[in-house]
């Protein structure tokens, strides 16, 4: 029997890498894509001919319910979430509709149309914030420091609820930072990687920073969507952390990433206040021995490997957009 699976957040970092891992299981692929005057679809255009995309919106219950009677899924996994910090300290409401009560549409999409659907939450290890242990399990409190950190802890704990009140085969994945070159450019990480190849190209002076003592586990996105997928697979639906186990400063990132193309950090890195935020979360560090000992998940790529490969690709990216330049100039 071939495996459907519906995809919110389908366009995004996370949704790209699981629509291709899904693909490569022989899965056949929905996304819900939500409409925009110009299409966003970049992440997936080497996929567009084998995934079949929906609109809908996490605003719109009752298109969530018609996608959801339409697509009829195995398996649904809910990605789509105003992700960025910063922004939900401007539009704290917004992303509470989006990444709080969006979770619970879906939620009540599946509860009318087929309550046996299984369910991934994407949820975080923001919700750890100001973290009252380390490093942190699924027992550990939460203690969110930003308005997105608050909704997805609403976001958890209704997949929690709808799981023992209404029998959903409902998982949360607490997962902990995870980047790759599809990640976000607004994002620590990839903001670095792509200076580091600009600066190193000559098409760049400066990069400009916030708190550089910030640190994160940072992880691969290709390792972390196995893990959502591998929840879904098992007897009985839990919550699991999904993290490295390692953490590392934004100012090891800095160096790693500039050093991989020859160039001393401190020559090019400012700081600029504009990018501290009201609150932050100074450390984070996951414990996966959960995932470990039950998923048998385990991730591959190391923080260094990360670095280069995130530096690597962005290199390859502005060298091309720099030679498309010459040749329209010429
Ligand atoms: P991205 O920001 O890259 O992608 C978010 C996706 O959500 C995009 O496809 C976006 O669509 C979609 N979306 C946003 N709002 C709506 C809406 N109202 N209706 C429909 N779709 C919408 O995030 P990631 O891929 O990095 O993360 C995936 C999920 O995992 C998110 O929920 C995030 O909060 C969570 N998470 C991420 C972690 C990470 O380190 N990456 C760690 C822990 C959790 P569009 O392209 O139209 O904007
Ligand atoms: P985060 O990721 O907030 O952890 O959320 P981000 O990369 O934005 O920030 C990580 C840390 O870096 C510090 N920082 C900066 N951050 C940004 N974006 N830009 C800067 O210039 C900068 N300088 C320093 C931040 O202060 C912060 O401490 C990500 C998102 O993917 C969430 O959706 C997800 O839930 C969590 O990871 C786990």
């Amino acid at each position: 029997m071939t495996k459907r699976a519906l995809i919110t957040g389908i366009t995004g970092q996370d949704g790209s890498y699981l629509a291709k891992f899904l693909l490569e299981k022989d899965y056949e692929v929905h996304g819900m894509v939500r409409r925009a005057s110009t299409e966003n679809f970049e992440r997936i255009a080497d996929l567009r001919d084998r995934v079949q995309l929906h609109q809908a919106d996490l605003l719109d219950q009752l298109s969530l319910v018609r996608l959801i009677d339409r697509v009829r899924p195995h398996e649904l996994y809910n990605l789509a979430a105003m992700s960025f910090v910063p922004t939900s300290f401007e539009q704290p409401l917004l992303t509470g509709e989006f990444t709080g009560l969006g979770v619970t549409r879906v939620l009540e999409a599946i509860r009318q149309v087929d309550p046996k659907i299984r369910f991934y939450q994407a949820s975080s290890s923001e919700m750890f914030g100001s973290v009252r242990e380390e490093p942190q399990t699924e027992n550990t409190p939460f203690y969110p420091r930003s308005p997105y950190g608050v909704a997805k802890v609403y976001g958890h704990w209704i997949t929690v609820n709808y799981r023992e009140g209404f029998d959903i085969f409902a998982c949360s994945g607490i997962l902990f930072n995870h980047e790759s070159p599809l990640r976000g450019k607004e994002f620590v990480t990839r903001k670095i990687s792509d200076a580091a190849a600009r600066i190193k190209l000559g098409v760049q002076d400066k990069l400009y920073l916030g708190n550089l003592d910030a640190q994160r586990d940072w992880g691969f996105a290709g390792d972390y969507v196995r893990a959502m997928w591998l929840m879904l697979q098992q007897d009985k639906p839990d919550d699991y952390v999904v993290a490295t186990g390692e953490k590392h400063s934004v100012r090891q990132f800095v160096e790693l990433a500039f050093q991989h193309v020859g160039l001393d950090w401190k020559k090019y890195v400012e700081i600029d206040p504009a990018f501290y935020r009201p609150a932050d979360v100074h450390t984070l560090c996951g414990d996966a021995s959960r995932a470990h000992r039950e998923l048998g998940w385990k991730p591959e790529v190391t923080f260094p490997e990360l670095v280069r490969m995130m530096v690597d690709a962005d290199l390859k990216r502005v060298e091309k957009e720099i030679a498309d330049e010459d040749a329209a100039t010429r």
